[in-house]
C-alpha cells in the first residue's frame, strides 16, 4: 500500500517549522507502520490496542505540550495539535484516549494539582504506565454539567464521594481518575471541585458501557462511586470553586479536537481519490466522471478550510491570544465537515465502502461521537450565539 501523503493544497507545510514537521512525519509513520494494520479488527472487535500505549508514551504524545519537568515533551501547541490530526487519521479512538490523558487528566494535574499531585502521576502518564480518565459527564447531566449531584462531602479526615459518572473514556482502564463533585462549599449548585482519585481506592469501580456502534476501538464506561474515602490531598488545590477549572480543560481537549477531526477527514479524502483513480466503471475510471469530481472538490475546499482554521488557531495558543469560543467555531466547523466528508468518501467507494478493510465508514461511525462529546455541535452553536449576541440561549 502507498504510504499516506496527506492532502495540503494550500502548503501549509511550508509555514511549519522544522521541529513541527517532524512531528508530523514521525506519527505519521508509526500511525501507518503500527496502527493501520490492526485498526480494523480491534474496531470489529470492540477492543482499544492497549499493547500500543508504552509506545505512545515512548513517542512523548501522551500530555505532548507540558513541560519537560514532569517527564513530557513541551512541545508547541501546533505541533501538539499536529499529532491530533495524524492520530486521528488513524482512528478517532485513538486520538480519543490521547487526548484523554492528555487534556483532561494531565493537563487537569499540572494546572490545578498540588506539586506532589504533578511529580506522583505526570511521568508515569507520560510514559502510559499510568492511564487516567476524565469524570464530568453524569446520567442526566450532559450538556448542563453545572447541575451534577456528584457529591464529596468533607469528613473530619478528608473527603467522602458518592455518585455515577457516564460515557467516561479509558474509565475501565484507567489508574486514576480527575473527578468533579458538587461540595456544597458555596452553598449553591456551583460548589465544584476537582479530585484525583486512584481508581483502586475502595469504593471506586468502572462498568464498561455496553452497545456503541461508534468508536468501538476505544474503552467508554459508567464510573461508581459509592462511600470513597478520600483524603484532604486529593482536592485539586489550584482550582477555583465551580466549573470554570473543568471548562478549562475541556477547552484543552476540544483544541486537540478540532485537529483531530482534520485527520479523519484526510484520511477519507485519500481513501476516496485513490478509490477514484483505481475503481473502473462504464468504460472509465470514476476519477474521471464529472459527479465524482465535484464531490472531490468539495471535500478538498472543506478540508482546507479546517487545516487553515486549525493552523491559525493554533499559532493563536501559542502567542496566547486564543479564546474559548475561537475553539468552539473550530471543534464545531471541524467536526461537522468531517462527519460530511466521511460519509460522501463511503459513498464514493459503493459497496467496499461498508467493509471494515477500508476506513471511510469506521470514521463516519467514529466521527458522530465527535460531533456529540466535548459539547455537542448545538452547545458550540449557543456558545458562539452567545459570543456574537451577549444573549445566552442555552
Ligand atoms: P458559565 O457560567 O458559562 O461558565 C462558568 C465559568 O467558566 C468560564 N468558561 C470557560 N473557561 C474556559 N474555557 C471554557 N470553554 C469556558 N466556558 C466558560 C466562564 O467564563 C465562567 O467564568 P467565571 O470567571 O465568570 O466564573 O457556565 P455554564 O454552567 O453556563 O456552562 C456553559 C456551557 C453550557 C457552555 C458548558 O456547561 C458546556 O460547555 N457544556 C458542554 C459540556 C461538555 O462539553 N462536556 C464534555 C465532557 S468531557 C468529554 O466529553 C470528553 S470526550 C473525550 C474524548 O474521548 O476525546
Ligand atoms: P444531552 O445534553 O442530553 O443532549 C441531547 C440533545 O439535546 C443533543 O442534541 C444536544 O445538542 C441537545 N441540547 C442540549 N442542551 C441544549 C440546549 N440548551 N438547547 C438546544 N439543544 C440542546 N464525558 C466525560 O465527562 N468524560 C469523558 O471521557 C467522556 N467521553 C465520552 C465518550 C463518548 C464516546 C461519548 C459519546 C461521550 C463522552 N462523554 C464524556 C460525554 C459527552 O461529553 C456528552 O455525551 C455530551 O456532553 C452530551 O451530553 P448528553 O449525551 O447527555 O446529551
Amino acid at each position: 500500500m502507498a504510504r499516506f501523503e496527506g492532502i495540503d493544497f494550500y502548503d501549509i507545510d511550508s509555514l511549519l517549522s522544522e521541529e513541527e514537521r517532524m512531528v508530523r512525519d514521525t506519527i505519521r509513520a508509526w500511525v501507518e507502520d503500527r496502527l493501520m494494520p490492526i485498526i480494523g479488527d480491534a474496531y470489529i472487535n470492540r477492543t482499544f490496542p492497549r499493547e500500543l500505549i508504552p509506545e505512545m508514551g515512548e513517542l512523548g504524545v501522551l500530555g505532548a505540550n507540558l513541560p519537560e519537568k514532569y517527564g513530557c515533551a513541551g512541545l508547541n501547541n501546533v505541533a501538539y495539535g499536529i499529532i491530533m490530526q495524524e492520530l486521528e487519521r488513524g482512528d478517532s479512538g485513538i486520538r480519543s484516549f490521547v487526548s484523554v490523558q492528555g487534556a483532561l487528566v494531565m493537563y487537569p494535574i499540572f494546572a490545578f494539582g498540588s506539586e506532589e499531585h504533578r511529580t506522583e502521576w505526570l511521568p508515569k502518564l507520560a510514559t502510559g504506565e499510568a492511564i487516567g480518565c476524565f469524570g464530568l459527564t453524569e446520567p442526566d447531566y450532559g450538556s448542563n454539567p453545572a447541575g451534577m449531584i456528584t457529591t464529596a462531602k468533607k469528613t473530619d479526615s478528608g473527603w467522602l464521594l458518592n455518585g455515577t459518572k457516564m460515557w467516561i473514556t479509558n474509565g475501565s482502564m484507567a489508574d486514576v481518575a480527575v473527578v468533579w463533585a458538587q461540595t456544597g462549599e458555596t452553598g449553591d449548585v456551583k460548589g465544584i471541585r476537582g479530585f484525583v482519585v486512584p481508581t483502586n481506592t475502595p469504593g471506586f469501580s468502572a462498568r464498561d458501557q455496553k452497545g456503541k456502534l461508534s468508536l468501538l476501538a476505544s474503552d467508554t464506561s459508567e464510573l461508581l462511586m459509592q462511600d470513597v474515602e478520600l483524603p484532604d490531598s486529593a482536592m485539586m488545590p489550584e482550582s477555583t470553586v465551580g466549573l470554570k477549572a473543568p471548562l478549562m480543560c475541556l477547552t484543552q481537549a476540544r483544541y486537540g479536537i478540532a485537529w483531530g477531526a482534520v485527520g479523519a477527514a484526510m484520511a477519507c479524502f485519500d481513501e476516496a481519490l485513490s478509490y477514484a483513480k483505481q475503481r473502473v466503471m462504464f468504460d472509465t475510471t470514476i476519477a474521471g466522471k464529472q459527479i465524482q469530481q465535484v464531490r472531490l472538490a468539495d471535500m478538498l475546499t472543506s478540508i482546507t478550510q479546517g487545516q487553515l482554521l486549525t493552523y491559525h488557531l493554533g499559532r493563536k495558543k501559542d502567542d496566547g491570544t486564543m479564546t474559548p469560543q475561537q475553539v468552539s467555531l473550530a471543534k464545531r466547523a471541524n467536526c461537522d465537515m468531517a462527519t460530511d466528508i466521511a460519509r460522501e468518501a463511503r459513498r464514493l467507494l459503493g459497496a467496499n465502502g461498508i467493509l471494515a478493510e477500508y476506513h471511510s465508514m469506521r470514521h463516519m461511525a467514529n466521527l458522530e461521537s465527535v460531533y456529540t462529546y466535548e459539547g455537542t455541535h448545538d452547545i458550540h452553536s449557543l456558545i458562539l450565539g452567545q459570543a456574537v449576541t451577549g444573549v445566552s440561549a442555552f
